[in-house]
Parts: structure tokens; sequence; C-alpha cells
């Protein structure tokens, strides 16, 4: 028998697999339950592959409910019919105001009392499953059906790792455990983002993702999709079970056995108290991390619930009261294509405006050619558009029953509509570019837009139009010739306004010399801000600041290796690639010259002063050293790269919020990492706010 080595026991025996099966499982529960991870993410996973290695020694010692058996059996032919022991019901909607009044009048007059105490929970968009356990042991899941006979979907169902396979505490011999599985709405944004890379499996919305995850015959699949689970109802608990009297309660009830409820579930009273849950929840749907169409409101008393009773079809004491709708239908009125910096096309819906999610939306991504034909969309179709919180607006589908023949294929051009260069797609890859490079007009524009920004050059009072117009008349070709503008260049530029009905107007002498105050200013830049400002592919601000602290000059820089550039964090062999080939081409390299050259070397020299971060890095303050944060939700700048930001000032990033976070950064649709900050009163930091404390350190994001 092999011999084992393991940190948690000196060398593990086989006495030690019900130990580390429990610890493993108590590790899940209060990730998922109690949404206070006991360990690292680290940790879990070492010790997870310390199970592995004593099941593969010790085959004989596997039991169901270790960690290790979420995925088992081969796949099904066919999901197999199962009939619920009680109906699983769905529920009666009200739309407004006076719904929820009659509703509560309705109880009021059965129940023949004043106030009434509701438990107020979020509505999941999910789907509906029924648990049964026996012992404690996760014996059989299915889906609602038709609300007598669903479908077997145990094998799948134990793939979701927030579903416990073992309950804890007291359990009853038997329960029927009901509630929704559904999917985040990072890990629905992840799965999309990879499937359109791929060519995989693009999702029109988190429910249909999670219906479709659960809906595999091969639980492999569900395996890899990110389901979870809250539980909000029990179906049936055996006679010895002792279940408190209320439905909160009892939610609390399922929680000490190891099942994951809601954090957001509230006891209100009356009419007032559901108004106001209903508009609090409204209010903080746009920042969840999952989709929910509404709250489902239920009368507290488990005594008033059974008084009250069922119609045939759903229970008298409960609700849901549904926002409007995230989804809607509107026409594309056409295809237009844009072409990014590095010449990237990009479709993009012009749409008849439809209010939706709570904006006007005209416009919509759709991300690329295999995205138009997933779609199946033509020019004057009808389509469904989704807008969840501050999501970008997309097409989730087309309307094909309201085709009326008019309708015209989406044609993807050859050729760049800017520059006329051919437009080539590389194999393997989702996105199509134009080759025209820096004479595209296009990719020239977005490119001088990259180097003007705050975060790179931050020249000041370049917006698009003043841009568009320098391209256009000619003035400038490249970034270095910013520098070679004179007041009477600008103050000249003729400005078009737009849409509105107004004439174009000269710019004039005022603001052209604020602008060329701005260009003069910022002639002396940190190299990492240089760097990025180049708008090389691929490299953000973390990665500038990574070649920036390990280069002392842009010449040496501009001599690396790609083997070289991979040897430092976080620089692949894609990124290395892109900045030996950008470093390589003569234009580039021209361009680089023209901008850091002493004036008296060239004929056009821009005179910048790049400020080598190399020397000082190693010995620079640490001003964070000590502080650790989490950073959830969406953020404007990628995550990895507010993360290698934050390091640089000696912080610690962590997965998990406890009591020792310094603070949490909420970014867009920030979750359960947000609610747990504000229940540990762990300070919260906006983007605006962790932008400020960068700033204060000399770091800009
Ligand atoms: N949160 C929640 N969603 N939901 C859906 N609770 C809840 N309860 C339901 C349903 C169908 O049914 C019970 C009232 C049995």
């Amino acid at each position: 028998m092999p011999k084992l080595n393991s940190d948690i026991a000196g060398e593990l025996r086989p006495e030690d697999y019900g130990r580390l099966v429990e610890t493993l499982n108590r590790y899940g529960r209060a990730y998922y339950v109690n949404d206070a991870p006991l360990v690292p993410d680290a940790e879990y996973d070492r010790l997870y592959r310390q199970l592995e290695l004593l099941e593969a020694a010790y085959p004989e010692l596997i039991v169901p409910i270790s960690p290790t058996q979420r995925v088992g059996g081969a796949p099904l032919a066919a999901f197999t019919p199962v009939e619920h022991r009680f109906p699983l019901l769905s529920i009666g909607d009200i739309f407004n105001a006076q719904e929820l009044h009659d509703f509560n009048a309705r109880m009021q007059e059965s129940l023949d009392a004043g106030s009434i105490e509701y438990c107020a929970e979020p509505k999941l968009d999910g789907l509906a499953v029924s648990l049964i356990y026996e012992q404690g042991r996760l014996v059989r899941a299915a889906t609602r059906g038709d609300g007598r006979v669903g479908e077997d979907v145990t094998q799948n169902v134990r793939t979701i790792k927030a579903i416990p396979l073992q309950l804890y505490g007291n359990y009853p011999q038997l329960l029927d455990v009901r509630g929704e599985i559904f999917m985040p709405r990072d890990g629905f944004a992840a799965w999309n983002e990879r499937a359109r890379e791929n060519g995989g499996k693009v999702f029109a919305n988190p429910r249909n993702a999670a219906a479709g995850s659960l809906r595999q015959l091969d639980p492999r699949i569900t395996a890899q999709r990110p389901l979870t689970f809250n539980a909000y109802y029990i179906g049936f608990a055996s006679a010895d079970a002792s279940l408190p009297d209320t439905q909160y309660q009892r939610l609390q009830y399922l929680k000490t056995l190891g099942l994951p409820v809601n954090p957001l579930v509230q006891v209100v009273s009356g009419v007032q108290g559901l108004t106001d849950y209903y508009t609090a929840m409204g209010q903080r749907r746009a920042a969840l991390n999952y989709d929910i169409d509404g709250v489902v409101l239920k009368v507290n008393s488990i005594t008033a619930q059974e008084q009250l009773g069922f119609t045939a079809k759903v229970p008298r004491w409960a609700v849901a009261y549904k926002f409007p709708p995230e989804e809607e239908i509107t026409k594309l009125l056409a295809v237009e294509f844009q072409v990014g910096r590095t010449g990237a096309v990009t479709p993009v819906a012009r749409l008849a405006p439809v209010y939706v999610g709570g904006v006007t939306v005209a416009n919509a991504t759709l991300h690329n050619e295999d995205e138009i034909a997933r779609l199946g969309v033509m020019v004057g179709d009808y389509v469904v558009v989704r807008r969840a919180g501050d999501v970008i607006p997309q097409i989730a589908a087309v309307v094909a029953e309201r085709r009326d023949g008019t309708q015209t294929p989406v044609v993807f051009p050859e050729v760049c509509p800017e520059c006329g260069s051919a437009i080539e797609r590389v194999a393997d890859e989702a996105v199509a570019r134009c080759t025209g490079g820096l004479i595209c007009p296009a990719q020239l524009r977005q490119s001088i837009l990259h180097f003007v920004s705050r975060d790179a050059m931050d020249i000041e009072g370049f917006g698009e139009r003043i841009v568009e117009e320098l391209v256009a008349s000619g003035k400038v070709h490249c970034v270095a010739d910013l520098y070679a503008l004179t007041t009477h260049d600008l103050a000249a530029l003729l400005l078009d306004p737009g849409n509105d009905s107004r004439k174009p107007r000269l710019l004039g002498m005022v603001t052209a010399r604020k602008l060329m105050q701005n260009i003069e200013k910022s002639k002396r830049v940190p190299m990492s801000r240089f760097i990025y400002a180049l708008g090389i592919r691929e490299v953000g601000q973390a990665t500038a600041l990574t070649l920036a602290h390990h280069y002392r000059t842009m010449a040496e820089l501009m001599q690396a290796s790609a083997g070289e550039l991979q040897a430092l964090p976080d620089v692949g062999p894609t990124v290395s690639m892109h900045v030996v080939d950008f470093f390589q081409e003569p234009h580039n390299q021209d361009v680089i010259s023209r901008l850091i050259a002493k004036p008296e070397e060239l004929m056009f020299s821009a005179g910048i002063e790049v400020l080598s971060q190399a020397e000082d890095f190693a010995a620079a303050p640490k001003p964070l050293d000590g502080q650790t944060y989490v950073l959830t939700g969406t953020l404007s700048v990628p995550r990895h790269e507010v993360k290698t930001l934050l390091q640089s000032l000696g912080a610690t990033v962590a997965g998990s919020v406890s009591k020792k976070t310094s603070a949490v950064v909420a970014g867009e649709a920030a979750g359960s990492k947000l609610t747990k900050a504000q229940e540990l009163n762990v300070p919260i930091l906006s983007e605006d706010e962790l932008r400020a404390l960068l700033q204060q350190h000399g770091v800009r994001i």
C-alpha cells in the first residue's frame, strides 16, 4: 500500500478517512450555508487532494457522502419519471399594489386577524426541485414537472456542491425539502464568455442555463456548470421532527441541517411591511449576484397556513409579487459594425427603443459572427432584449413567429467599413479583425482615445469629437503627432455638432490653449502608464505595472525576449508574444522614439520623460501592508488588475469575507460577499472609493 504523506496528520492512514470526509463536508457547509468559509480555498483543495489519494489507495473506504462522490454513475439514457409524494405546487402571482392589498385583505378576513405577519423572501429565477433525505442522506432529487410527476435528477443534483449529500444536526428520518436551483450571474457570464470563445453552448439567461444544465443526461456535464441552491420550504417531515411553527424559523432550522437559505429572508407585518420589502428588493435587485423576478410573501404562522390551505393549484397563504420584466421584445432595425483599437470588429444591434430593466435600450451588442449565427437573427426581426442589472443589453433570442418575410440576413463585412482593408478571422478565435492597423481611421481613433485616457497619459479634453476631427483632417496619423500639434492647428478644428441641428463650430483659441497645456502636462509619466498607453494587446494596467517594475527603461523592455517576459508573474505566452511583436514592429519603434527621444536628438520629438519604476519597487513603502481586501461584483477594471495594484501596495487580496477583512470592494451586482460584509460590519468600498484609496498612494486605476 502506498505511504501517504499528509500535513494534516503526519501520515494519512485509513482511520483518518472519516475525519477527512467530515472536515471537508464541514468546510463545505460553512462556505455554502453560513457564507463564512473556515479555511482558504487552497486549504480546502489540499485536503480534497489528500482525500482523493486516500480513496485511490483504499477504495473500499469510499462512502457515498464523500465530496469526491458527487460525480458518479454513467450517463442516463433518459430521466425516470417520479411521482411526488406531496405535489410540488406553484404559487399565485400578483403584479401591483391593489393586488397586494387584496391578498392581505383576504388573509385578514380568512384568519379573522388584524395585522398579519409574513415571511418575505426573494423569488429566485431558477428551477424548483424537491430533495428527499432519508436518515439524513440525499436519496432523491426531482424536478417539478407538472407538479404531480417530475423527473428524477438525483445524479445531477448530487454534483451541486451547495446541496448536502448528508444532513447535519438534528434531522428527521424523512425530509422533503423544496427549493430553487439557480445559476449565479457571475457564473453565467463567465460560462457564456468561455462558450462564445470556444464555440460552446451560449445560454440566453441564467434560468435557461440552470434548466439546461440540470437536464443533462451526463452528470459530468452538470458538474462543470456553476449551479447553486436555496431551500425555501419543507414539503414533508416525518413525525420525529420537531418543527418550529413559523416559516421563518423553519428556514433557520433548515440552515442548521446544512441546507443553504437565502440571506435576504425577513419577517414583515401588514401591507406596509410587504410594500417596503418589495421596494427594497426591487432596489437591490440589480446589485444581487442572481436573478430574482419578484418576492414571495408567505403567511409566517404554519398554523395559519394550515387553516388557509390550498386551492386546486396553489397555496392560499402565499403569493409571488412580481417585478417588471428584465426582458422585452423590440425590433432590430439594423446591424452596424464597430472597429475597436485592436481592429476587433463588433456587430452592434440598433433597436427600436424599448424600456427594459429600468432604462431605455436602443443598442445591444451582438458580440461576433458566431453569435449572429447562433441566434439566427435577421434585420427586421423582433428580438428578445435582456438587461439584467447593469449588464450591457443583450439579444437573448429571436421571436421567429413574428417573421413576415421582410427580414433580411445580417451580412458580416469582408472588408473594414472604415478603411476597406480585409477583415480576417484567426482560426480558433471568435473575433474578426480589420487588418488595416493604423491606416484604419477607426483603429487610429480608438488608439488615440486610449492613449489620452485618464489611466494612460491622462491628457484631458480630447473627447471623441476632437479625436475624430484630428484624424479626419489628417493632422494626426499616430499618437506621436499629438505632440506636434500647435495651438493654431487645434483652434482651427471644425467640430461636427453630432445629432443636434446646429452648424459645425470652430474649437477656438481658448479651448486650444487649454488642450496644449494638458498635452504639456502629460510629458512626465511613470513608465507603467506609458506602457499601458501604447495599447499593446492584452497588456492592461496590471501587466504594465509588472513590466515597469521589472525593467528600468523602455529600451530594456523593448529588448526583452518572450522567454524572459514569461518568467514574470502573470505574464503568459500570449501576452509575451504580443509584447515582443509590438516592439518588433518598425512603425511602433518609430512612434516610441518620436515620443521619448530628447528633443535635440530628433527633429519631431515629443520629449516625453518616462519615469522609471523599477529601482524603487523593492524598497518602496507598502502602505497597505497587513491589510486584506475582498473584491466582489463587477468592476470596470478587470479584477486581476485591481488585485495586482492592491498587492503592489502590500495588501493581501482574499476570496472570502471574515471579521479580519479590512474592506470589501463592491462593484456592480455584488452578491453574498457584500451581504456578509454588511453583517460583519466590515467596511465597504465602492469602486470610486477604491480609486481614491489607491490614488492616495500614487496608484491609478
Ligand atoms: N422563495 C420562494 N420561492 N418559492 C417558490 N419561496 C417559494 N415557495 C414556493 C415556490 C413555488 O412554494 C411554496 C409556497 C410551497
